[in-house]
């Protein structure tokens, strides 16, 4: 009492004398400029109260002091019966929702006897070939209890046919299934790369489920409208938020479109976002999402106050986890875990330790959802709700990501949405330079990763991993596939695909006749060719940044020798080495061979982007036709042990053993010396540092490179 408060200007001074004037304004990766301090002059809007439009401060009134979110754990490998006992042991354990990850091939919709899939049957998930595997799935699990996400984009059809059938077959009715399929297929076109046909069929089959789902599956969530993916490809927070509310506004546009009243389907609409290490950006973030996303249905004319309320999933950030040290990773975890229950997450999924380098095991996902269960239980965060609600910098900040955002939507409104924006590539290449630009901060360690960049041990001790024996895995599916076919009605089986081959030419329902074809033991390889004759199946060749990276690291000595390495074997070849960076199987995350690609482009190296989903032989052929001097083949999906090896044969059948092969992406440092004996000559995980890559290329190459020296010391 009595006493004067200091003013800003005051704690201004005061600051400026602590700092000696240095500037402690943060210029964040999405353009903004973060002050050391924020009071109430920062706050221009009141948050309003949870539970009530626009539902800045949560979708529920009493939030988790209500009910807590769902801890809801990704999972999925090998086979039918070893993911549903999995399930069901960490459902014991704590674990509230299910949520299933298919292998890639289920993904791409081949069956697991195609030949394409040799590499990815039960490896990334689990293999789903027909009905009958999606009831052992769930066996002892009750549909109508249980809510069950399932991520699954390309072969949506077959996949929520298969389990709307199962709930059959369990005695569950349709209207009582409870759960969400991810459906996004925008996001696949942009990063995820999981699709099938082209762009419009795939927006038609989104406009069918919406409209089954709609009128015969109340509980169940028809999308997961998924921001996720974004930022694990590199995108910023603003343009993972803008991008994806503009996929939402989309698909409602489309639904509307399609003959649906809006506020029939919208409420069942579901978002997904993913939570990074910048704290409280992520905790703004949901907030913001929440704003506009009320204001964009508001603006596309819901009535329903349902239909405006932004409810989502959220993942800890699987790219923001290391393989070097691993148990930093359960710090990080948990940090991200927190900025997600602060932001108001209605589910969650929590990365295990070994996300780097493997699939869970038991162990590692123990301790990933014990991190959500601690919170819950130990802690006392949950009673209160919102509890950042009123911060100045939480709110400032939840204002400044709606207005950038929003800069990026309107713009994409202007082009005519997000279908044409995609179309027109520009959003997947501002995310890829945000990712060079990323990779580049990293690589020169203004962005500190503890284990990597800094503080880095001299000594790796190995952990124990999962490994799926994928050889065994087929086996066991290609006979089940096989029992399958032996048994059903074929006659019936195949009316049930003709009907759905006519359904695609004529615009009827897609999910509803897949139902049929299901139920008559069609498997999902057979439906989605049923589709695909009508729709054809869509590829792209990627089109890697130019310029980011390399502009990153001028003036900086170690690039200038590397830079000064590449001219000498181009004087001495008489042309730039050629690096064809490859991607073999069906694993589609692109973002670290896009990186590569675009770095060493820039640093003077010839590069040829392979197109996704080869094989090893279509691969081997594009590398004689390029006439390249090395392969790098990028893998993140668990197929290095089986297509990596088969591309050295061929290589070395042509005649080309002079072909240097490295690898590079998610591969267990268990699995480096079979590689090595397989004859790859290079291997490099997550946390290599891109420039001392190329000074490796450039040795295998012959040129004398000298080690790394003071410029890599100077970023350590
Ligand atoms: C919740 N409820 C409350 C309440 N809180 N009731 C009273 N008081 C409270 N405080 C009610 C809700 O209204 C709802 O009922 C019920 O409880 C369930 O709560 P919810 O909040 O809807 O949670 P949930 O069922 O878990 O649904 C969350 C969701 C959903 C809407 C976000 O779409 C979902 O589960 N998504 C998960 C997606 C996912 O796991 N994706 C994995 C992607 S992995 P009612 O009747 O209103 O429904 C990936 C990786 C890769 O993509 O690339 O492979
Ligand atoms: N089991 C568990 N987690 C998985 N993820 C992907 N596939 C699986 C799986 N089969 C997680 C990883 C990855 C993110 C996309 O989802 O964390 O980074």
């Amino acid at each position: 009492m009595g006493m004067d408060m200091a003013s800003l200007e005051d704690w201004q001074k005061l600051a400026e004398k602590e700092v000696k004037g240095r500037n402690l304004t943060w210029q964040t990766p999405e353009g903004i400029a973060v002050k050391p301090l924020y009071t109430a002059q920062d706050v221009t809007e009141e948050p309003g109260l949870p539970g009530f439009a626009p539902f800045t401060r949560g979708v529920r009134a009493s939030m988790y002091a209500g009910r807590p979110w769902t801890i809801r754990q990704y999972a999925g490998f090998s086979t039918a019966e070893e993911s549903n006992a999995f399930y069901r042991r960490n459902l014991a354990a704590g674990q509230k929702g299910l949520s299933v990850a298919f292998d890639l091939a289920t993904h791409r919709g081949y069956d697991s006897d195609h030949p394409r899939v040799v590499g990815d049957v039960g490896k990334a998930g689990v293999a789903i070939d027909s009905v009958e595997d999606m009831k052992i799935l769930f066996d002892g699990i009750p549909l109508d209890q249980m809510s069950v996400s399932m991520t699954m984009n390309g072969a949506v059809i077959p996949i929520l046919a298969f389990f709307i059938v199962a709930g059959e077959e369990q005695g569950v009715p349709t209207e009582k299934l409870d759960g969400t399929i991810q459906n996004d297929i925008l996001k696949e076109f942009m990063v995820r790369n999981t699709y099938i046909y082209p762009p419009e069929p795939s927006m038609r089959i989104i406009s069918d489920i919406f409209a089954y789902t709609s009128a015969k599956m109340p509980k169940f969530n028809s999308i997961s409208i998924s921001g996720y993916h974004m930022q694990e490809a590199g995108a910023t927070q603003v343009q993972e938020l803008a991008f994806t509310i503009a996929d939402g506004m989309e698909y409602v546009k489309y639904g509307v479109a399609s003959g649906l009243d809006i506020d029939k389907f919208a409420g069942r609409l579901s978002f997904f976002f993913a939570i990074g290490m910048n704290f409280f950006m992520e905790v703004a973030k949901l907030r913001a999402a929440r704003v506009l996303w009320h204001r964009v249905m508001t603006k596309l004319g819901a009535q329903d106050e349902r239909s405006k309320m932004l409810r989502t999933h959220c993942q800890t950030s699987g790219v923001s986890l290391q393989e070097q040290d691993p148990y930093n990773n359960v710090i990080r975890t948990t940090v991200e875990a927190m900025a997600a229950m602060l932001g108001g997450t209605q589910s969650l999924h929590t990365n295990a330790l070994d996300e780097a380098i493997a699939l869970p095991t038991d162990f590692s996902a123990r301790i990933a959802r014990n991190t959500q269960i601690i919170i819950q239980e130990e802690t006392g965060m949950c009673n209160v709700v919102d509890p950042l609600g009123g911060s100045y910098y939480i709110e400032a900040l939840t204002g400044e990501l709606v207005d950038k955002a929003w800069e990026i939507i309107e713009r994409v409104d202007a082009e005519g949405g997000m279908a044409k924006a995609v179309g027109a590539g520009w959003p997947k290449a501002m995310i890829e330079e945000a990712a060079a630009a990323r990779q580049a901060r990293v690589d020169r360690g203004q962005d500190v990763i503890v284990g990597v960049n800094k503080y880095r041990l001299e000594n790796e001790d190995l952990i124990e991993t999962l490994e799926v024996d994928n050889h065994a895995v087929r086996e066991a599916q290609i006979a089940r596939i096989r029992k399958v076919r032996a048994e059903r009605d074929e006659a019936k089986c195949q009316a049930a695909l003709a009907a759905l081959t006519e359904g695609a030419k004529s615009g009827a329902n897609l999910l509803e006749l897949a139902v049929e074809a299901a139920r008559h033991r069609a498997t999902l390889g057979e439906i989605s060719d049923a589709m695909e004759t009508v729709f054809g199946r869509h590829g792209t060749v990627p089109t890697p940044v130019k310029g980011v990276y390399g502009a990153a690291y001028t003036g900086d000595s170690r690039f200038q020798q590397v830079l000064d390495g590449v001219q000498a074997v181009t004087r001495r070849l008489g042309r730039k080495p050629r690096l064809l960076v490859a991607k073999m199987g069906q694993d589609g995350h692109d973002r670290g061979a896009n990186v590569i690609a675009s770095a060493f482009t820039d640093m003077g190296f010839e590069v040829t982007s392979g197109p996704l989903f080869q094989t090893p032989t279509e691969t081997c052929a594009l590398a004689l036709e390029k006439g390249v001097d090395a392969v790098g083949a990028s893998s993140l999906a668990a197929g290095h042990k089986t297509l990596i090896p088969e591309l050295i044969g061929l290589l070395r059948d042509a005649g080309r053993s002079d072909i240097k092969v490295v690898a590079g992406g998610v591969i267990p440092p268990q699995d480096y010396e079979f590689l090595r004996e397989a004859g790859v000559q290079g291997i490099y995980g997550p946390g290599t540092n891109v420039v001392e890559c190329a000074a490796d290329m450039l040795r295998l190459l012959g040129h004398n490179m000298p080690p790394a020296g003071e410029a890599l010391l100077a970023a350590e």
